[in-house]
């Protein structure tokens, strides 16, 4: 059996991108999340975030069991705290917070949830979480209590992804944070992309197909889209687009 952790450097590997669609349980409501499920079957999905800053209702494990109840596209905890780990899932981002220096979230809610996790089934992948200032303060940087990285500062956000990697995470996340009201540079995807190996995911504010493209073409291995889907679903069917035409053009272009 691959694991979530083996396809995603396999991706990796062969220049494909994968399309992430973040589910927030606060966000949705049933009707809306059976559309978006609908879609999904429709046009390839390949990884659902399930998670959100505050998780202010307990909806999470319903949505999740809705999510595994109607399709087959794996489900990854986005948690922003130790009480959001749900065995129905089939993976973590175990999220470390490196641009952050607030131990509570570098390692301290990761001792709390260890022994869960160990008992639990979920596949784990150790990710170096790294918020970056997009224009103003999101619900994850004011959560956290930590100060997010400058929007212009590539070589800041290169020097923590390699610090994470040397550390052993296995994947970066530059997150401009839900609703960015613009999404993380270009360049400073291009500057993370040159100093580390792993996959890395982006997302934040990508709320039109060219900066997917932008995101994607700079480096990232995997977009994340949730705003956006929530306010109109019909985006899903046109980022699945954008991903599988660079998949296509890459695949020719090897040949
Ligand atoms: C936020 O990366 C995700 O953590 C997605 O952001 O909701 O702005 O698409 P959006």
């Amino acid at each position: 059996l691959t694991t979530l952790y083996e396809t995603l450097s396999k991706r990796r590997a062969h220049g494909q991108k994968s399309l992430a669609v973040l589910l927030d349980p606060d966000h949705l409501d049933e009707t809306s999340c059976r559309h978006l499920l609908e879609l999904s079957e429709q046009h390839t999905v390949d990884y659902f975030f399930v998670g959100g800053s505050l998780v202010m209702n307990s909806r999470q494990a319903a949505l999740i069991r809705l999510i595994k109840s109607h399709s087959s596209v794996p489900v990854l905890l986005f948690p922003s705290h130790s009480l959001h780990l749900d065995d129905q899932a089939d993976g973590i981002l175990l999220l470390s917070l490196i641009s952050g220096r607030n131990p509570e979230f570098l390692i301290g809610q990761h001792v709390i949830a260890a022994p869960l996790l160990r008992q639990s089934n979920l596949q784990i992948l150790p990710t170096g979480y790294m918020l970056v200032d997009t224009g103003r303060q999101t619900t994850a940087s004011y959560m956290s209590g930590t100060t997010p990285l400058p929007h212009d500062k590539p070589a800041i956000a290169a020097c923590t992804a390699m610090a994470g990697e040397q550390l052993g995470l296995r994947l970066m996340y530059l997150d401009g944070g839900s609703g960015a009201m613009y999404p993380v540079s270009a360049a400073m995807i291009r500057a993370v992309r040159q100093a580390v190996e792993v996959p890395i995911i982006v997302g934040g504010g990508i709320n039109t197909t060219e900066k997917a493209q932008a995101a994607l073409a700079a480096g990232a291995d995997v977009v994340v889209v949730g705003n956006q889907i929530e306010k109109d679903p019909g985006f899903l069917a046109d980022m699945s687009g954008i991903v599988r035409s660079f998949n296509s053009s890459r695949i020719t272009a090897d040949l």
